[in-house]
């Protein structure tokens, strides 16, 4: 949990009493109304998650914007790209209006304090990856998203309808490259394989441990942060993709993938939880690359920010002295 929130009174069962009550009528959490400590700490939590997950999660594609095979594949992926980035700007501001601060939540993902989603610690390793990555990272990420619209803390909610929007364009950017592949040349068939073979496990992890061991859950629920559970969501992104897959003709690497009538639902194999958390406690094949690059970024950017603030402070100058 990020320790840079704002102090505010303690807790009181009454007005908790009265919060869950505006909850369990539907209604929003906004900023200045009143919450527990404890919700605004969750909500920092997985709202500054989130944002760092978008903010890396430039940085599997951004490898490839020099190597984009044409002129349009090359305009949409620095477009998606740059969406990462603004999704990642309307997260971390919307932490703030909790109480957190940028430069705290920055400070903890770049000194490996901070989770982001495990998904962006494998490489993109061919073109083929990032149309795996716009069909199913984007792809889940909608599913889990979907259901994010309607969480109770409106800045959260509110951002998620836009970003969804957009990972929805995303999604069809990738799914694009995959038809495009998997339909070509024997060679290109294989690289689409290829890459839905390394990105179909990290997908179905992305939506979190199973029910049953999910710690946060049972609050989030009550909070009405969470409105579906992580196995209920795999399972729809499972159900969903399974039928994508035949489209393009390829295999899902999964001998236990199979349709159940009674269940209404395909079932799958088992999904590997010692690589997952392997990867979240930071040592996924990428981890130690991404927070150098991150880390990188911040501090070239430095001048940047002090330009824009110099620049500030001598607007505020000005506009002091006219006002005189
Ligand atoms: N990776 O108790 P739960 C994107 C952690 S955006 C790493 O089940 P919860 C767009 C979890 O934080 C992708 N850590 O937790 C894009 C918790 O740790 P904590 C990001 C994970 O919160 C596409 C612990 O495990 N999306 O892809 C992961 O109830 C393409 C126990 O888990 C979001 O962040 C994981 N996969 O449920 C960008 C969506 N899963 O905090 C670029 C918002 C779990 O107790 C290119 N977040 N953990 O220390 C959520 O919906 C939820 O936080 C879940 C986890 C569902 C991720």
């Amino acid at each position: 949990m990020n320790d840079q929130v704002r102090a505010v009174e303690t807790d009181d069962p009454e007005r908790e009493a009265g919060f869950q009550a505006h909850i369990d009528a539907e209604k929003r959490v906004e900023p200045r109304d009143w919450m527990p400590e404890r919700y605004r700490k969750f909500m920092i939590r997985q709202i500054s998650q989130h944002a760092h997950s978008e903010y890396v999660g430039m940085l599997p594609e951004g490898n490839w914007i020099t190597r984009a095979p044409t002129l349009r594949r090359k305009a949409a992926l620095l477009a998606k790209i740059q969406d990462e980035a603004g999704h990642a700007a309307y997260l971390y501001s919307a932490a703030e209006t909790l109480g957190a601060s940028r430069d705290q939540m920055l400070e903890d993902l770049h000194s490996g304090k901070a989770k982001y989603s495990s998904i962006f610690n494998y490489p993109a390793l061919t073109w083929a990856d990032i149309g795996a990555i716009g069909w199913l990272v984007d792809g889940a990420a909608i599913v889990n998203q979907v259901a994010l619209c309607r969480t109770s803390y409106g800045p959260y909610a509110r951002a998620m309808v836009r970003i969804c929007k957009e990972e929805s364009f995303h999604q069809r950017q990738g799914f694009e490259i995959m038809t495009t592949l998997a339909h070509g040349a024997p060679e290109q068939k294989a690289m689409a394989q290829d890459a839905l073979d390394r990105w179909w496990w990290p997908s179905l992890m992305m939506f979190g441990p199973h029910d049953s061991d999910s710690p946060n859950s049972e609050i989030s629920f009550r909070w009405k942060v969470k409105r579906q559970s992580n196995d209920e969501l795999r399972q729809k992104f499972v159900d969903m993709t399974v039928a994508q897959a035949e489209f393009l003709g390829l295999k899902i690497p999964d001998d236990d993938l199979k349709w159940n009538e009674a269940r209404g639902h395909y079932d799958f194999g088992r999904i590997d939880w010692d690589e997952f958390w392997r990867v979240v406690k930071g040592n996924g094949l990428c981890n130690r690359d991404r927070l150098r690059n991150r880390r990188e970024a911040y501090e070239n950017g430095a001048w940047v920010r002090e330009a824009a603030l110099a620049h500030a402070e001598k607007k505020r100058a000005r506009a002091g002295r006219e006002a005189a």
